[in-house]
């Protein structure tokens, strides 16, 4: 019952993917629980954070995350991120490592893309200066698409004299073309809706035709997260203004190359993994997403077992401090992870064996000392009561289901779909001896 969706980092090689990666992975080795069962070499975990219910119920001191930990009411629930390999102009006529890249892509339920906005690095990745990153965004985009596009184009003569036989539907022809990219028929569904394209005979669609439902499939298949990475360079300033300028207003139905400018965000991977690593070693007090840290100079109270700075170190923290907290407020590397669930709609549920101690088990021992809330699974929008308890591992629980409840014991219907903050904590119950 692990929430079991997955981020992929993509961009261009040396735009900072894999620092990324290793700025928001590293918690793992804060507590080293999750629930995956499978982690692929070039995966690791992240901690989503969410408003943990334990707070609303006064019971924090109580929270006992079975997966990741809840601090002060926030709760840091696992997801899992993949490192994909850079991808240039091209790739997607398998120059590189395209085909790497482009199976990766396969299971990933959304992207984050890693662009470099110092400037540093020409579009193969190469070490430069003053290059313009105003147009990455966009040739990486057309590189998906071109490949998906190509491998669409070349079964469509089949395909069209297939469905015209069998006389399939629009979705469940092209979902059949697309099941290779890990889509539901819903994507497609969706897809089909925003182009508008209902009742139309898709056999007789023009290639421009099929590269225009490419695109908008593209958008729903890949909700894309933009990581303006190096701000702490000289020249990102520039770099950020003209990108941000350029995807001014894009947005719900009408992305610019699959970009909303609600989801472009600025981050320093590299001082989040400097901060992270100072604060390991005792040096700062810091937590992710914070606008500054703390050194045993400063008068603050908690500090008096951090170790003193040496010149090289407090200099190099002055510089994160004023070229990226100060002036942006965060490294930006929490913000990208929020988006990025957000951009998926992805509601957290709590299931508890009781709505008297939110425990997971039943009875109403308040001192019992397993404490509450354990478990937090994220699912799909749209997920229904019922759904869920199908989910919630056992088929046992299905077949015995007998009815839902959430806080105030209010009954919920199996179809009800759940929602945040409404009936996302849920108690199932099942027929005596169904167990
Ligand atoms: N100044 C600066 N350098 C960064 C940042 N993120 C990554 N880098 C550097 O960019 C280079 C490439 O980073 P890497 O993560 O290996 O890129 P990848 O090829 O996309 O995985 C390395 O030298 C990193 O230290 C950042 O936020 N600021
Ligand atoms: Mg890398």
């Amino acid at each position: 019952m692990a929430s079991s969706f997955v981020v992929a980092c993509v961009g261009k090689p040396s735009a900072g993917k894999s620092s990324f990666l290793n700025a928001v992975t590293d918690a793992t080795a804060k507590v080293g629980n999750f629930p995956f069962t499978t982690i692929e070499p070039n995966q690791g975990i992240a901690y989503y954070p969410i408003a943990c219910p334990c707070a609303a119920h006064n019971l924090s001191a109580r929270c006992k995350p079975r997966h990741g930990w809840c601090q002060n009411g926030q709760r840091y629930v696992p997801i899992r991120l993949m490192d994909v390999a850079g991808l240039v102009p091209g790739a997607s006529e398998g120059r590189g490592l395209g085909n790497q890249f482009l199976d990766d892509l396969r299971h990933a339920d959304a992207l984050i893309h890693v662009v470099d906005a110092s400037g540093m690095t020409d579009d193969q990745g190469r070490e430069t200066r003053g290059y313009d990153p105003v147009d990455d965004i966009r040739w990486l985009r057309g590189e998906i698409e071109a490949w998906i596009f190509g491998n669409l184009d070349r079964k469509w003569g089949g395909t069209v004299r297939r469905h015209v036989a069998i006389k399939a539907t629009p979705v469940e022809t092209l979902h059949g073309q697309l099941a290779g990219y890990g889509t539901g028929r819903e994507i497609v569904q969706r897809a089909l809706d925003r182009l508008g394209a209902h009742g139309q005979d898709i056999s007789l669609w023009s290639s421009e035709e099929l590269r225009s439902f490419v695109r908008v499939f593209l958008d729903c298949r890949f909700p894309t997260i933009v990581a303006l990475n190096k701000i702490d360079m000289p020249d990102a300033d520039k770099n950020i203004s003209a990108i941000v300028r350029r995807y001014h207003g894009a947005k719900g139905v009408a992305l610019r190359d699959g970009v909303s400018e609600e989801n472009i965000v600025l981050t320093s991977a590299l001082a989040e993994c400097f901060l992270r690593k100072m604060a390991k070693q005792k040096y700062i007090l810091y937590e992710t997403g914070q606008d500054d840290f703390v050194t045993a100079e400063d008068k603050q109270p908690g500090n008096d077992g951090l170790r003193s700075l040496d010149d090289r170190v407090r200099g190099r923290l002055d510089n994160i401090r004023d070229l990226v907290l100060f002036r942006y407020g965060s490294t930006g590397v929490q913000d990208v992870l929020v988006r990025a669930v957000e951009a998926l709609g992805y509601v957290p549920v709590f299931p508890v064996k009781s709505l008297a101690n939110f425990g997971a088990s039943a009875g109403g021992d308040l001192a019992g000392s397993s404490g509450c809330f354990q478990d937090c699974v994220l699912v799909r929008p749209g997920t229904t009561v019922r759904e869920f308890a199908r989910k919630l591992h056992n088929q046992q629980l299905d077949r015995a289901y007998a009815g839902a409840e959430t806080v105030g014991n209010v009954k919920l219907g199996e179809d009800d779909v759940i929602v945040p903050g409404k009936n996302n904590i849920i108690k199932y119950s099942m027929q005596a001896g169904g167990a």
